[in-house]
Order: C-alpha cells, then sequence, then structure tokens
C-alpha cells in the first residue's frame, strides 16, 4: 500500500516536471500561425515592440563608439539579450579607424542553442554614424545622426524576434550578431573615401569569430528596416555570393503578402557587412536592405542627416521585416 502510494507520488511528479519542460519551449500556444499541411509553429512578429526597442536605441544618443552613449547602449544591448535567454559573448576590440582614431568596439553575439551544428546567422550594426555628411544644411555634417532608421531599425527588429526565440525554441542554432563601427566609413568631404573604412566590426569579426571555425548554413544582415514604404531590391552583393538565400527570402514575404516591400529587381552591389562575412568567413549572406537606384542618394531621403529619428520609423515595415525574418528561421529544415 504504502510502495503504491510512492509510486502514484513519483508518476505525478514525473508528470509535472514533464509539463513544466513543455511549457519552456511553448508558451503562449494561441499566439503565432500554425502552417497546416507540416504543423510548422511561427511566431507572431510584434511591431510595437520592435518599435519600442528602436526607441530605447535612439533615447540614449547618438551611439557613435568612444561615447558614453555608445558604453550604455552596449550595456543595454547585452542584458537585453542575456534577459531574452540568449548566451551572450561580448567581442571587445580596439580598432583603427581610417582617420586615425582608435575606436572601442564591441560587437554583441547572442547565441540560441549554441551545441547545435545547424545554424543560423542574423545581423545588423547597432552603432551610429558619427558624421550627418549628406544632411542639407553644411552646418550639420560634422554632426552625429539620431540613427533611427540606420541601425537602430534593424537591430528592433533583431530584439523583437530575440524574445520571440525566448517563448519559442526556434530549434535550430541562430546566432544574432549585432556588429559595431558599421557606419564610421570616411566622410564625404574627407581625402580617401576609403570602401574598408565602413563595416569594421565585422571585418574583425569575420577574421576573428566568436567560435574557432564558426559557421553557419546563411546569413541575413538587416541594413535601414524601418522606413514607410521601404523598397528592399536584390542587392548586387548578395545576389552575387547567395541568390538562393535571396530567392528563398523574397518568396516567403511575397508568401506573406509583403511583395511591396520586397521587389523583385536587381540592383547594384553596396558595400555593407554582408561583404566581409561572404568574403572572409564565407558564410553565403544576403542584405535586407532599403535601396532604390531612382532615388537621389538611393537610400532612404534622411539617409546620414540629423533627421534621421523615429519619425520616419514605420511599424508596417518592421513587421514585413520582422515576420519575414521569423518565418524563415521556422521553416528551415
Ligand atoms: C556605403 O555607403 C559605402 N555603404 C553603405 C553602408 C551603410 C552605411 N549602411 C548604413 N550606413
Ligand atoms: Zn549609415
Amino acid at each position: 500500500m504504502k510502495n503504491t502510494k510512492s509510486l502514484i507520488f513519483i508518476l505525478a511528479l514525473l508528470i509535472l516536471i514533464n509539463s513544466c519542460g513543455e511549457r519552456k519551449g511553448k508558451k503562449n500556444p494561441s499566439v503565432g500561425t500554425e502552417v497546416t499541411s507540416e504543423r510548422i509553429f511561427i511566431p507572431d512578429f510584434n511591431a510595437d515592440s520592435a518599435w519600442l526597442f528602436v526607441d530605447k536605441q535612439v533615447a540614449f544618443g547618438p551611439r557613435v563608439p568612444n561615447t558614453e552613449a555608445h558604453r550604455k547602449c552596449a550595456d543595454w544591448l547585452t542584458a537585453t539579450l542575456e534577459r531574452f535567454d540568449a548566451e551572450v559573448i561580448v567581442q571587445q576590440v580596439k580598432l583603427r579607424a581610417s582617420n586615425g582614431t582608435m575606436l572601442d568596439v564591441r560587437n554583441i553575439i547572442a547565441s540560441y542553442n549554441p551545441e547545435n551544428k545547424s545554424r543560423i546567422l542574423l545581423c545588423a550594426h547597432w552603432d551610429s554614424r558619427p558624421w550627418a555628411d549628406y544632411d542639407p544644411d553644411p552646418a550639420n555634417r560634422r554632426k552625429p545622426l539620431p540613427g533611427a532608421n540606420d541601425g537602430a531599425s534593424g537591430v528592433g527588429v533583431l530584439l523583437e524576434i530575440a524574445r520571440q526565440f525566448s517563448s519559442h525554441n526556434p530549434g535550430h542554432g541562430v546566432d544574432i550578431i549585432l556588429f559595431d563601427a558599421e557606419d564610421y566609413g570616411d566622410h564625404k568631404d574627407d581625402q580617401g573615401n576609403n570602401d574598408h573604412s565602413w563595416a569594421l566590426g565585422s571585418q574583425h569579426w569575420a577574421r576573428n569569430p566568436h567560435v574557432p571555425g564558426y559557421s553557419a548554413r546563411f546569413g541575413i544582415l538587416l541594413d535601414m528596416v524601418g522606413a514607410e514604404n521601404a523598397s528592399f531590391t536584390m542587392e548586387g552583393t548578395s545576389m552575387y555570393y547567395a541568390p538562393g538565400i535571396m530567392r528563398k527570402v523574397w518568396d516567403v514575404a511575397h508568401n506573406l503578402g509583403y511583395q511591396n516591400f520586397f521587389l523583385n529587381r536587381k540592383t547594384g552591389p553596396i558595400t555593407d557587412d554582408h561583404l566581409y562575412i561572404n568574403e572572409i568567413i564565407r558564410i553565403p549572406t544576403i542584405d535586407i536592405i532599403d535601396y532604390d537606384p531612382d532615388r537621389e542618394k538611393g537610400f532612404f531621403d534622411q539617409w546620414h542627416t540629423v533627421n534621421d529619428d523615429m519619425q520616419n520609423i514605420s511599424k508596417e515595415t518592421l513587421k514585413a521585416v520582422g515576420q519575414t525574418v521569423l518565418a524563415v528561421v521556422y521553416t528551415t529544415k
């Protein structure tokens, strides 16, 4: 009798422990979309949450390397990703900018399922540019910019994706990398205009990955993914190194109804973090970037001006990008 009782007690305990394990991976089962034929669950990307993550970064002030705002924002990004249950590694290094300035650089790497060999890389740059060299007012062209779209938008989308990962395990290995010092490229009025003066953080990481021998099946870079009526065209470097990934991501976006953002139009190559990921560490990586060669600057109107602020950030655009990337991650076999 006593034995039967303790057996029932142990069984009850086992069931309880087991159901706790289930809950961790599948909180809020009512939220999200079940892809019926294959029973794949895709969480709902919350654009209000992503918008708040963008706003929070901008509120620190311009995240220019070697400033207080930059250090404080880095601390906040690290703590936030840890709060979302990622294993976070901060790669801290001093790098020399092409104008000679030594920069305190931090690449912030948040890993999910770090033991899984099958990995997906998601990335964006978190720093903001020290000079608004395309501002219409010459008096602003040596001033830093808020970087709401150029910088904070991609990071805001990735933080919301990380928040979703913390309640719905993506299954694969996923690394979210926030690169520093992307936007310290030469001022347009200065000598040189050296292309390799951009993307210093990703160049360093590609030569010195956080895990020796690191690789991933593919990568997706997000750059300027927050402006209203953004045009994501099929950028040249992405099409050269990763045409299959580009097609797959665009197909997913079109299936979700985002064909007005993701255009079937090939455009020229852009020097951005993905160039070095493709060329140095050789992970096929695409850039989702708002670029239209018919525009004056190619990029959005406020690009590298002091008006790159929250006024231009659109929740519709954040949603289109975030939901597409989530769908790509959860439907990858
Ligand atoms: C150049 O202007 C060489 N590349 C654009 C990369 C960039 C700047 N992305 C954001 N800001
Ligand atoms: Zn920029």
